[in-house]
């Protein structure tokens, strides 16, 4: 295929912190959300950490990275996109002064990350709450974690003001709908969090991120700085009126982050939302100052479209994806029941760029599948993953129509470009890598990197910046 994918284009992977480290409580480390969830960010609490958690292990990344780095660097990635860890560099997350050993790992990390020239791309809240936070103040329901959070971003943008340039204030900032626990760190049960508490969290996170992107341009007004939101074009079920009207309404759950990101003020619909649901925020006059610090690029995830209607019957009936939805008969749905759309992803690009005329960087997509390890025609332990070449093939087919349609993408990294422990189920079943990684569910495995099929393949894509992609 002729490639229209631009010179410079960041191509990589994306991890996160709390998925792959491991070393949960090594080197003055301090627990978060994650390590009192060891079924995934839907499942239940639990007191402290238990064996059963995957993710206090994680991959072990925090004493491989130099081997990971390096197999990361043969594929060619341009940029590797983790998170810091906050619980590392504040362990509870209200303390004044930082965590040096915490700080000095990452330091370690992007020292090794520029050996290769590949861009770090870091995200500084990846659903890793500290769980101090979450137990002593209610998470992001409290106005006070956007004096924490300053505290932590204005120390790691500082300390590393010359190593990093690509940063993203939180994960899919309107997962917290959601997942109030596990992106919001809310300790109050979802039962019994009111609409307002939680539109109160929403405002919090989006002040911090706006206060972060000040900052961050005042400590180095080189800083490129993003907002990270899931991405799910959403489809009508029908071209009923209703349905349509369906579809607005959805979608406008997830812009209303992107929005006030990118216009730095909220929108007409939602002020409308609040006032119809009886919601009632303290906004102040400061925070409406601060949100005006709009980002520098749009970046987001997708996985999945979505499908609305406003009819209630066909709404029973079909069950759908996991963050909503209904049933979409046109398409295929991974083992996890995801639904598999690659021209949702040129729909959902245009959208935005049609919207917010931002950079936009695509910093997840990826198939979480079950993997076979097998022995490869050179003797070496692989696995054939034409599964998720095809995926990611179909994927950046549509990618490339949306550059030719004008879309300006600055890169793309897959999700789990190594294998890690997944954020909704904690499974290391569910396995999205290039490498694959030997540990189990069971908390078996050596932990050993294997090389599967798709390595390669997403090496020659990288060589090649896209030519090798086959248009079917
Ligand atoms: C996103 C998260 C990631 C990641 C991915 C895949 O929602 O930002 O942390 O895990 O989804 O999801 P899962 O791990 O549940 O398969």
């Amino acid at each position: 295929m002729q490639t229209v994918f631009p010179k410079g284009f960041l191509w990589g992977g994306a991890t996160a912190a709390n998925q792959y480290e491991g070393a949960y409580n090594v080197d003055g480390k301090g627990l978060s959300v994650q390590d009192v969830t060891p079924q995934g960010g839907f499942g239940p609490i639990t007191d402290g950490p238990t064996p059963d958690n995957m993710k206090l292990e994680g991959i072990d990344f925090y004493h491989r990275y130099k081997e990971d780095i390096a197999l990361f660097a043969e594929m060619g990635f341009k940029t590797y996109r983790t998170s810091i860890a906050w619980t590392r560099i504040f362990p509870n997350g209200d303390e004044a002064e930082p965590n040096e050993a915490g700080l000095q790992f990452y330091d370690d990390l992007f020292d090794e990350l520029a050996k290769y020239g590949i861009e770090p791309l870091i995200t500084l809240s990846h659903y890793e709450t500290p769980l101090h936070l979450a137990r002593e103040y209610d998470g992001w329901v409290n106005r006070k974690m956007i004096g924490f959070y300053e505290n932590y971003v204005r120390t790691v943008f500082t300390r590393y003001k010359d190593k990093v340039k690509y940063w993203l204030t939180f994960n899919e900032i309107n997962s917290i709908i959601h997942a109030p626990f596990m992106s919001g760190g809310i300790a109050t049960a979802p039962e019994k969090l009111s609409k307002s508490d939680l539109y109160q969290a929403c405002h919090h996170e989006l002040v911090a991120s706006a206060l972060a992107t000040k900052i961050g341009h005042e400590i180095n007004p080189d800083f490129k700085i993003g907002c990270m939101v899931i991405a799910m074009p959403t489809y009508p079920l029908t071209s009923h009126p209703d349905d349509i009207i369906a579809v607005m309404e959805a979608d406008r759950q997830n812009f209303f982050f992107s929005d006030v990101h990118v216009r730095g003020t909220y929108p007409g619909y939602m002020k409308r939302y609040f006032r119809e649901h009886g919601i009632e925020l303290n906004i102040t006059p400061e925070d409406e100052e601060i949100l005006k610090n709009t980002v520098d690029f749009v970046s987001f995830s997708y996985y999945m479209s979505s499908t609305e209607t406003a009819d209630p019957e066909k709404r029973k009936a079909g069950e759908g994806n996991i963050l909503g939805g209904i049933h979409n008969p046109y398409l295929e749905a991974s083992e996890w029941g995801w639904q598999i759309d690659p021209k949702g992803l040129r729909v959902i690009l245009n959208t935005f760029w049609d919207r917010y005329q931002k950079p936009l960087f695509i910093v997840e997509n990826g198939l979480g599948a079950v993997d076979q390890l097998v022995e490869g025609e050179d003797g070496q332990l692989t696995v054939n993953d034409d599964y998720r070449i095809n995926y990611l093939n179909d994927h950046l087919v549509q990618v490339a129509e949306a550059i030719a349609d004008g879309v300006d993408l600055m890169g793309y990294t897959t999700w789990g470009c190594i294998d890690l422990v997944s954020a909704s189920t904690a499974e290391l079943k569910k396995r999205y890598g290039f490498i694959y990684v030997d540990r189990h569910d069971d908390g078996s495995g050596t932990l050993n990197r294997y090389k599967k099929k798709s390595f390669n393949w997403y090496k020659e894509v990288i060589a090649t910046n896209g030519a090798s992609l086959v248009k079917k």
